[in-house]
């Protein structure tokens, strides 16, 4: 089938939703009349999506702005909300999660078997001592556990901090410095393309003589061999497995942290990004409902993400659970073990939202469409989109072949600092342009300015603002609040607006298109890294004076890490040994994901007289273009040098 495109008044290509998905959505008109009306009345309406234990007396205090409190005075349980509540309303039957591991075990998790899982969790953190307002590691790969070791910190009020599996043990032990970690969760290994990699080993490195580190649980999954530590490592099957379901939650304050998660920054140090409970589950739920359209008992949900990014988060964890989701989880990776595993999921589960990233859209369009075509996806009724701009042939592909040409795509724009989904079409309402996340939610209020604050008309593109606070916006960076005043709310301090570090422009129909980083920081399959990260991390290697990196339009990933060095005096250029020991030393410094595509050694690097490393022109030589204007520049020669690699 081919998609239903229509032509309007400008003549750009629409996709206007069909009668039957607008007769049947979740969202309709009044959604953003109300919002039109009274912002926060319809933010107060949106909270009692969820069960509250006292209710607040007011819906937004922006006295201490840039520090937001919503839903003030009002005390929940986040993890009741995403649980209990589905239980008592008699859903306790309902599969909650359908996991399918990446060798082919596959587990259904009921909402029954949550309950007494998480409350199964909460009384072992509570035997290890922990108590409200603690930090938690949890250093996991895609397995249930992971989920019960989130939702049993939002049960105790302890804090969550998720490292991604695949970051290296410096990238861990920095983050559970940073939080003062008392628990790390992990499992014994991973499984990676059909074998058992070590992960608690990481963890080990990581955690040694890490101060505020008590113990360390750790999920048997591959049944490798691992180091023990006596008194400080636990197995989860020998605690976990033996402590009792049952479990009273108890509420917290709305504001009441539930998570920190590290992103990367401008900078080397990442950041640790403040998360609270009520206004962030607010609109997790909320979006999750309306965007991805999500019929609870019918619909079987899959998010691609992993619960190492923000995407896991609030589309895998906090929006889908709070609104009584049947969701597939899968451990591996998309090719594992061929490249027909994703569509053999969707037709095994009969997944009908199916929630990915440009990049893999991008790689699936290069295996080729027979490999879906092979498969029944007519379960299929929706499809969404995040981590990157979407570019329109993929938006098209995306439609036709895994949409059958006919599921509306949603286009969803947001940050791990925003918390939930913030412009984005609405299925059943917005007529889609392929690329285009077309406008802000109901309830979200954005502007596309120029560097005086001065609203752009259509076509000339500026920085993304979001001029009103909004339910899950960051509480703060942990640990450095002047350096959450600084990156986000510095830039226009007149006006109050946050700055996302994102470029826009409207069209000439008054749809939005999000063009990617204004600032430093690359994205690399929807992975933010940052170039002076890597410029860290390559520097650490002692032959290396001064190195410069920058991303590079990559057809795959969106962006490629490309790197310029310069060799200290008497370092020897060993060629090929050199470039691989350079990669393995990010590897180890950052992660995998981190990797330079290209790494080329360079006599000199250009530099502005201020001495500013002149990126632009390094992203040029990295995407073969001719050079512009280099007059700013110490000595134009230097490309010649460059070039001459
Ligand atoms: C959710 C997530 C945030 C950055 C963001 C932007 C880019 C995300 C996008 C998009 C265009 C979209 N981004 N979604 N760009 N269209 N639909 O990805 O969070 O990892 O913090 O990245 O990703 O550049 O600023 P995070």
């Amino acid at each position: 089938m081919t998609s239903t495109a229509d032509t309007n008044a400008t003549g750009s290509e629409i996709y206007p939703p069909s009668p039957a998905f607008a007769a049947a959505a979740n969202a309709g008109p009044e959604l953003q009349a109300a919002a039109d009306t009274d912002r926060l009345a319809f933010w107060d309406t949106q909270a009692r999506r969820l069960d509250w234990a006292t209710e607040w007396t007011q819906v937004l205090d922006w006295s201490d702005a840039p520090v937001a409190k919503w839903f003030v005075g009002g005390t929940l349980n986040v993890a009741y909300n995403c649980v209990d509540r589905h239980v008592l309303a008699g859903n306790g039957d309902r599969v909650a999660i359908a996991f399918e591991g990446e060798p082919g075990d596959s587990r259904a998790i009921t909402y029954n078997d949550l309950l007494a899982e998480v409350s199964r969790a909460a009384n072992t953190f509570t035997d290890l001592g922990l108590v409200a307002g603690d930090r938690v590691a949890i250093y996991m790969p895609m397995i249930p556990e992971a989920i019960v070791a989130m939702l049993a910190c939002a049960r105790l009020g302890l804090t969550h901090s998720v490292v991604f599996g695949g970051f290296s043990a410096s990238a861990l032990r920095s983050r559970i410095d940073d939080a003062a970690a008392k628990l790390v969760v992990t499992t014994d290994g991973q499984w990676r393309r059909g074998q058992a990699a070590p992960l608690k080993a990481a963890v080990d490195e990581a955690v040694d003589g890490a101060e505020s580190v008590e113990h360390v649980l750790v999920v048997k999954r591959t049944g490798i061999d691992v180091d023990w530590t006596g008194g400080r490592d636990l197995w989860w099957h020998e605690t976990v497995d033996k402590a009792s379901p049952e479990h009273t939650a108890q509420a917290f304050d709305a504001e009441h942290p539930l998570f920190i998660l590290y992103t990367s920054g401008t900078t080397g140090k990442p950041k640790g990004i403040i998360h609270t409970s009520g206004g962030y589950l607010t609109q997790a739920s909320y979006t999750h409902h309306n965007v991805f359209d999500h019929k609870p008992g019918e619909d079987v949900y899959w998010c691609t993400a992993d619960i190492g990014w923000v995407t896991g988060h609030s589309y895998i964890v906090y929006g889908p659970l709070s609104n009584g989701v049947t969701q597939v989880v899968y451990e591996g990776t998309p090719n594992s073990p061929t490249e027909h595993r994703h569509f053999e999921i969707i037709e095994k589960y009969g997944v009908s939202i199916y929630y990915t990233a440009p990049t893999l859209v991008r790689t699936f369009m290069k295996w080729g469409r027979e490999i879906p075509d092979a498969h029944d996806l007519s379960s299929i009724r929706l499809l969404g989109s995040v981590g990157e701009p979407i570019n329109p042939e993929a938006w098209r592909w995306f439609r036709d072949v895994i949409g059958a040409g006919t599921a509306p795509i949603v286009d969803t724009w947001w940050q791990t600092e925003t918390g939930a989904i913030m412009i984005s079409p609405l299925p059943g309402i917005t007529a889609t342009k392929p690329g285009s996340a077309m406008a802000p939610l109901p309830g979200i209020s954005a502007r596309i300015v120029d560097d005086e604050a001065r609203p752009l008309g259509a076509g000339g593109s500026g920085y993304l603002v979001l001029d009103e606070p909004w339910p899950s916006m960051l509480r703060g960076i942990w640990g450095d609040m002047d350096r959450y005043r600084d990156t986000y709310w510095s830039r226009y301090a007149e006006e109050g607006w946050y700055f996302a570090g994102d470029g826009a422009k409207y069209d000439e129909d008054g749809a939005l298109w999000v063009l990617g980083r204004v600032d430093d920081v690359m994205n690399v399959s929807g992975h933010r890294i940052s170039t002076s990260e890597v410029e860290s991390a390559l520097v650490g290697h002692q032959a290396v004076a001064e190195a410069a990196v920058v991303g590079a339009a990559d057809e795959t990933t969106g962006q490629g890490i490309v790197a310029f060095v310069i060799l200290r005096e008497g370092a020897e250029n060993t060629g090929d040994t050199l470039i691989a020991e350079l990669r393995a030393q990010v590897s180890t410094e950052i992660s995998p994901i981190a990797k330079p595509r290209q790494i080329t050694v360079v006599p000199e690097l250009p530099k502005t007289r201020s001495g500013k490393i002149m990126r632009r022109l390094l992203r040029d030589i990295a995407e073969g273009r001719d050079l512009g204007d280099t007059s700013t520049l110490v000595d134009p020669k230097v490309f010649d040098a460059i070039r001459g690699k």
